[in-house]
């Protein structure tokens, strides 16, 4: 079972990830986030860094590919995203499992929004995330407070790690990891 809590969580993951909108996840939507990162970095299109960052933006569709859809389809459907999910990381907690989507969710947000690379995002940073998954940025302030756990205006490897795991497998409502992305409840907009 998932918990509505944690169904909501999954719910706002998913439709983040589905940039366009379109109800699935498909290579487009991972692909265009790399392009939208790069125009925003300023980088040659074609470059190392710029096939750098597609190539990884790539790694967390293909795992969600793997995991979840048959190799013939090349799309993620939310129901089988959500039973994924509910069977992996529902009551029982599969460790190799959280462990994999902690590591590639944290490589998805955290370094490709890293822009100067010091191994911190700063509230600059993080707005950048805001504005490339189009986030209510209402609720920005608030999400990176969560996230700044020591209240050192940046936001560490550590910190990102912790606020991801709680995301993923939290059910406390309390739980300032449930922030790492957003406003959970609140669908992100169109
Ligand atoms: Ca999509
Ligand atoms: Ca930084
Ligand atoms: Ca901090």
């Amino acid at each position: 079972m998932l918990s509505e809590l944690k169904r909501n969580k999954f719910t706002y993951f998913f439709d983040l990830l589905d940039l366009n909108k379109n109800e699935l996840l498909q290579h487009n939507d991972f692909s265009d986030m790399a392009e939208l990162v790069r125009a925003k970095l300023n980088l040659e299109e074609g470059s190392a860094e710029h096939k750098y960052i597609a190539e990884k933006a790539i790694r967390l569709f293909h795992q969600l590919l793997s995991d979840i859809s048959p190799e013939e389809h090349q799309s993620i459907k939310k129901d089988e995203w959500l039973s994924f999910f509910e069977e992996k990381l529902g009551d029982q907690v599969d460790e190799e499992v959280l462990a994999t989507y902690q590591e590639l969710i944290y490589l998805y947000v955290f370094d490709f929004f890293d822009h100067n690379r010091d191994g911190f995002i700063t509230k600059d940073e993080y707005e950048s995330f805001f504005e490339i998954f189009k986030l209510d940025s209402q609720y920005c302030d608030r999400s990176f407070s969560m996230l700044d756990t020591n209240s050192d205006d940046k936001v560490s490897r550590y910190e990102m790690l912790a606020a991801i795991e709680d995301f993923l497998i939290s059910d406390d409502p309390d739980s300032s990891g449930n922030w790492a992305f957003g406003n959970w409840e609140v669908s992100p907009q169109n």
